[in-house]
């Protein structure tokens, strides 16, 4: 729990620059890393170097001596932690009594050092061998009635080498469920991409910054969450680039900026406005904005003007005439109403588009955790389509990722959906049969293990039971699982919510060496604009005990697998040796792999659209209908608001490193509900006082969070945020995007319940 009392003081100083020079000391000295954490800093996202374990913004083609934000040396010095965990450290306490301790205590407990099995006697985790682990895995797979009681789940730290070769043991094995983190992130990209353009991919790389003559950033925390992206927009800003911002929070990274790679900024105490128009819209807002600015563009054509890209548009794609009627039908009341942004604004922003000849469109969870987050991508992709930005300098859709593999597992068959044609590739390279229906994916798995269908999950990576909906719901599912595997670096909630039997298997990290028989192997990533990079660990592994992810995926499979047609034992040593096979597997982006990573700088993976070519079924772009503009079913309760939950500037999803957060002027607490003034006195509520949410649904149960801090804040009236993973437990399960399954976790119905004596209005 937070040790002080909590605390709001709006933060009046730029983002990045010596706030953040300040608080990356700080923690390298709070984990006792100094000068190990900054001799690796130095090799971090540098040729011959690792990748930075935070998010998956791509490298600064070497542009830069140091490549890192505050953030990513947050991530490393985490994980370069001094602090380790213990048999001992498991002999002193129960996992009941851990269970009483925050996340925030659980991380700061340091790195796992040997692997653990959980002991039902005495209810804790004790030393286990290797070799027992894995026969445990073994016999618990093999005694199922069907492969498709298991759930396999990745996050998307796990580098793609790994990754491969779960998704080909996995199938050997015979089941599809591949729930991934992804499931909750970026899967509206994967999904909702592919039937527009082709690919569910972003279609821009790092030099389009440079030829960018717009830039809008809707849904997305960039100074927080990716860091090294405020140099593109600030070195586009400089260039008189016009950068709207689009969210209900006025993220401090937007307002202010200095840049910390400027040493005129850092020395004069400069800073930059980095959003040239920011637009305040309510949550949910977005497809009335971009309808709006459609409007604007459709009543210009019909007043005789050329806005559009005609011959772009007459080339390349189809279904205009449906975008064209249905954007008509949209009157400006509703547009305004339900965007909560002025019509002038919307104009604004329109005129914007409207004169930039190449302009790229990037967003993240505030686009993609809706209810309808794939057709709402949908509609990003139609306002693109229609001034051609796509295949040209500058132009283009960049989903900005997450985890910093998170893209490039999925490209390597972590795909609880794959295409008949992969499979077909995966038979004739492996020589097995691999199953043809559907899995299950992150909601889907839940449902699974809540029905008593799943039996046993292995978690590759990751912190499954916080990061997904509904926290009660989800601890009772999975404590009905015979085993549970967490394949881990550090101790999280994941491992304390087990099934009957359960393992903890710490792994080497990305910072670290991975020696093998056949001397020091590498491992290779895929960032956000499909650039594939080597990544060379540099420090000697937290233990002496721990495994590669590779080392582990092969060993799981042989234990489970005594038939199998895959040489594990080969690939257990040489990673070139797996390479070749993704090669084999992905003739069209990865042949020559070996090679081609020997390329200092990498390599990119084709994206077809970049050219203007779209692998649709019709080989065209495709303007997609989602009529009206709501991205969430309406709700007629007078009383309801709209939740967003949102990282602080001090976490790594549901790793809590501080309970600040900075940026937003928040110190020492981490539940509170940021809230408009008015919202607040409308009903009856004081300032700072305590509150309970509770989410407005019709299944019957009741979902129900307690203690939050009201603070003002500048959020749009009828909207309200609150941090992720605590605020969980209000999102119900089934409330997601159809098309992908991703939980509608920026857009939860909730009332406020006046929780405590101070809250009625004195
Ligand atoms: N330091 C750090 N870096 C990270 C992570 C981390 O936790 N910490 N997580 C990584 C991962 S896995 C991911 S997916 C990314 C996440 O990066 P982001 O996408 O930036 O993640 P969030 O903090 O969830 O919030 C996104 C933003 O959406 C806004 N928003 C909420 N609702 C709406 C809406 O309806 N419309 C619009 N336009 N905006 C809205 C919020 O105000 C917030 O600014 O970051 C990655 N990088
Ligand atoms: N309400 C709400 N829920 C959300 C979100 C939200 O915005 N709101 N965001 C969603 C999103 S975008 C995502 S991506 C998910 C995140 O879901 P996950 O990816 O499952 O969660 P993380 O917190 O990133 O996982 C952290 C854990 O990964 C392990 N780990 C760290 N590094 C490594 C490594 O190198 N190898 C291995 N094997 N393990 C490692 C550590 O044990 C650490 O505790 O959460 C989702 N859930
Ligand atoms: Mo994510």
């Amino acid at each position: 729990m937070a040790d002080d009392k909590p605390r709001f003081k709006p933060y009046d100083r730029p983002a990045g620059g010596w706030g953040a020079a300040a608080a990356t000391a700080k923690i390298l000295l709070e984990q006792s890393v100094v000068t190990k954490g900054s001799r690796a800093l130095l090799s971090m996202n540098q040729p011959g170097g690792f990748k930075c374990p935070s998010c998956a913004f791509p490298d600064a083609e070497c542009k830069k001596t140091l490549d890192f934000c505050e953030n990513g040396a947050k991530a490393l010095a985490f994980e370069a932690t001094k602090f380790r965990v213990t048999r001992e450290f498991f002999e002193q306490q129960t996992v009941s009594a851990l269970m009483e301790q925050s996340d925030h205590w659980l991380e700061m407990q340091g790195r796992l050092t040997e692997p653990m099995r959980y002991d039902a006697k005495t209810d804790r985790y004790v030393p286990v061998g290797w070799d027992e682990a894995f026969a445990l895995i073994g016999r618990h797979l093999r005694a199922l009635d069907s492969p498709d009681e298991a759930e396999f789940y990745t996050s998307g730290r796990t580098p793609n080498e790994a990754a491969f070769l779960y998704s080909i043991f996995v199938r050997e094995f015979g089941t599809n469920n591949f729930p991934d983190c992804s499931n909750m992130c970026h899967e509206p990209t994967s999904r909702g991409l592919p039937p527009a353009i082709g690919v569910g991919k972003g279609t821009v790389v790092m030099e389009d910054f440079d030829h960018a003559e717009a830039i809008f950033v809707i849904g997305q925390n960039t100074g927080t969450n990716s860091p090294r992206m405020m140099t593109n927009l600030f070195e586009a800003r400089k260039r008189g680039v016009p950068i709207v911002a689009v969210n209900p929070m006025p993220e401090r990274a937007f307002m202010r900026f200095t840049e910390p790679q400027s040493v005129l900024q850092m020395a004069s105490f400069g800073s930059t406005q980095i959003a040239s128009e920011f637009v305040h819209i309510g949550i949910g807002g977005d497809l009335a904005f971009m309808k709006g600015m459609m409007k604007v563009m459709f009543e210009r054509e019909d007043g005789g003007e050329k806005v559009l890209d005609h011959d772009f548009i007459r080339a390349h794609t189809v279904g205009i005439e449906l975008l064209r009627e249905d954007v008509g039908a949209q009157q400006w009341p509703d547009i305004v109403r339900i965007s909560g942004v002025g019509e002038d604004q919307i104009r604004r922003c329109a005129e914007i588009y409207i004169r930039s000849n190449a302009t790229m469109i990037c967003y993240g969870m505030g686009l993609t955790q809706h209810q309808e987050g794939s057709r709402l991508l949908q509609q990003v992709v139609s306002l693109l389509l229609l001034k051609g930005n796509f295949g040209k300098p500058g132009a283009g859709i960049a989903p900005i990722r997450g985890h910093s593999n998170v893209q490039g597992d999925r490209t390597v068959g972590v795909d609880e959906k794959p295409s008949q044609a992969y499979l077909d590739r995966v038979r004739d390279v492996f020589g097995f049969d691999p199953p043809r229906r559907h899995g299950h994916h992150t909601v889907e798995s839940v449902a699974a293990m809540e029905r008593g269908e799943a039996k046993v999950f292995i978690g590759l990576g990751g912190n499954f039971v916080r990061a997904v909906p509904d926290t009660e719901r989800s601890y009772t599912a999975m404590r009905k699982l015979a085993l549970t595997v967490a394949i881990t670096t550090k101790l999280n909630r994941g491992h304390l919510v087990h099934g009957r039997e359960a393992l903890m298997l710490p792994v080497i990290s990305r910072s670290e060496r991975i020696s093998t028989a056949a001397g020091e192997q590498f491992l290779t990533i895929e960032d956000s604009f499909s650039n594939v990079t080597a990544s060379r660990g540099v420090l000697e592994p937290a233990g002496p005990h721990l495994l590669p992810e590779v080392e582990i995926v092969c060993r799981m499979a042989r234990a489970t697998l005594p038939d199998s047609k895959v040489p594990w034992e080969t690939y257990m040593t040489d990673y070139n040796a797996i390479r070749d096979k993704i090669a084999e597997v992905y003739p069209d982006i990865y042949s020559g792999f070996s090679e081609k990573i020997k390329n200092p700088s990498g390599f990119h993976l084709d994206v077809p659209p970049r050219r203007r070519v779209w692998p649709t079924p019709d080989g065209k772009a495709n303007f997609l209908s989602f009529p009206g503009l709501e991205a969430n079913a309406p709700v007629a309760d007078p009383e309801m608001l709209r939740l967003a939950t949102v990282r602080s500037h001090d976490q790594f999803n549901t790793t809590v490193y501080s309970y600040n957060d900075r940026y937003r002027g928040v110190y020492n607490d981490r539940m509170v509900l940021f809230m408009n003034a008015d919202d607040r006195i409308a009903r009856g509520l004081k300032a700072g006082c305590s509150v309970a949410l509770e989410t407005i649904s019709h299944d019957g149960v009741a979902r129900r969070v307690h203690g939050l801090t009201v603070i003002d804040y500048p959020m749009p009236r009828g909207s309200v945020a609150g941090y992720y993973p605590e605020l969980n437990p209000l999102l119900p399960l089934d409330y997601h995007d159809k098309i992908s399954g991703t939980p509608a976790a920026k857009s939860i119905p909730v009332r406020v319940m006046a929780a405590s004596r101070d809250a009625a209005n004195a």
